[in-house]
């Protein structure tokens, strides 16, 4: 296994100093290490990868210096944009390495999600004509790929990618506090407030949740209570877009409230989307972003929804109304105000960083959930 702390120094000696991605579990070691040891000038969480290959673009205009952007593949079509029509060695000829973390890799069990995303990886890769290679989980090694992968950026002017593959990187040797739940012991937990939130919303709403554990709490506790779940989408993977597609539902359902109950990380992931949900002013959607401040399904990297006040956002885009709220006693009259109102509105409720090791993941094939949740919104 890769000591992430060797591997961040030999990358600095090898002069690149600037770092940016989106966290990915599989590089969730490394993540955490850059995240605890680089400074800030150093080092960006961007909202989106697409942004990250912005970032490192803006980098080297301003050094003419190479940035690793580090990605877990799911989002390597948010690269494919400005990688193609701007870092291209046929456009600009940007030199970057980008460290993509291999989920769905053939041969290792993975969630339906991220099987054709790791199984046409390379297929994609040769078709963007990027040179790219595989990283070795051997130390020394690892530390030449990179250098043959930052040599060849640099030689070239153009991004190499360098897939990793799964358990790659260990701890480092002094593991970083992950996020405390010491700083946050009032909050409840994510599946805490959620549990509340379904309670109070009833059976009648459609119900859209986004990426990573959420899904999977959701999942669960309707499993625990015996409750078929038939009208919750859970959007299992395209990080970001749970908005849109509640707001899909929303644009052809006459009447039913439809709840996009979202993730911190991923409502900034593409923020745009609200301004488009107030435009058409649903009167029936309701969105909740439950707020712990990290990226929490990937190992729990800070967002930077610190510096916003998601409400006062959400009404500045357009948002009918929005609240926020810390504890679980004050949701229910919160939510009555919402709905008294109408949507679009938005709903903030704090929580805690965390979740329990063993959720459970959805025993139904997301064909067989597609189907289901059709069955049961078309019917009614
Ligand atoms: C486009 C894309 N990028 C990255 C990922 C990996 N990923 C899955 S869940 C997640 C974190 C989501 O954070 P947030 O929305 O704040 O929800 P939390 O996990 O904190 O509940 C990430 C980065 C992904 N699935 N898709």
């Amino acid at each position: 296994m890769i000591d992430p702390a060797q591997f961040v120094d030999h990358l600095l000696e090898h002069g690149v100093r600037f770092f940016t991605g989106v966290p990915d579990s599989l590089l969730k070691h490394l993540c955490s290490h850059i995240m605890s040891e680089l400074p800030r000038e150093a080092h960006v969480i961007a909202a989106n990868e697409g942004a990250a290959v912005g970032l490192a673009i803006g980098h080297h205009l301003r050094s003419g210096e190479v940035s690793l952007v580090y990605l877990q593949n799911s989002g390597f079509g948010n690269t494919v944009n400005p990688l193609l029509s701007l870092a291209d060695h046929d456009v600009y000829g940007v030199p970057m390495v980008l460290l993509v973390g291999w989920r769905g890799q053939p041969g290792v069990k993975d969630e339906p999600q991220h099987v054709k995303q790791g199984r046409v990886m390379e297929a994609l890769l040769e078709a963007m004509e990027l040179p790219w290679t595989v990283l070795p989980r051997e130390q020394s090694q690892a530390a030449e790929t990179m250098r043959t992968a930052v040599d060849t950026a640099r030689r070239e002017s153009c991004p190499y990618v360098v897939l990793v593959e799964k358990d790659s990187f260990g701890p480092p040797p002094t593991a970083p506090v992950a996020a405390s739940d010491a700083r946050t012991p009032a909050l409840p937990t994510r599946e805490e407030a959620l549990a509340v939130l379904v309670d109070q919303l009833g059976e009648h709403t459609i119900n859209v949740s986004t990426t990573g554990m959420l899904s999977r709490e959701l999942f669960e506790y309707r499993e625990r209570t015996g409750q078929s779940g038939e009208r919750d989408f859970l959007t299992v993977g395209g990080m970001g877009h749970a908005s849109s597609i509640a707001m899909g539902v929303a644009m052809s359902e006459p009447e039913r409230e439809v709840w996009c109950l979202d993730g911190d990380g991923a409502a900034l992931m593409h923020l745009g989307t609200l301004a488009v949900i107030a435009d058409h002013g649903r009167n029936t959607f309701f969105h909740v972003v439950f707020n712990n401040g990290v990226h929490d399904s990937v190992g729990g990297q800070p967002t930077s929804i610190g510096v916003v006040d998601l409400a006062a956002t959400a009404r500045a885009l357009g948002y009918r109304d929005a609240a926020s709220v810390a504890t679980l006693d004050e949701l229910p009259a919160r939510i009555a105000e919402l709905r008294a109102a109408g949507g679009p509105a938005l709903l903030e409720l704090h929580v805690r960083p965390g979740n329990r090791p063993d959720i459970g993941r959805p025993t139904r094939t997301p064909a067989q959930s597609k189907q289901a949740f059709m069955t049961a919104v078309q019917r009614e």
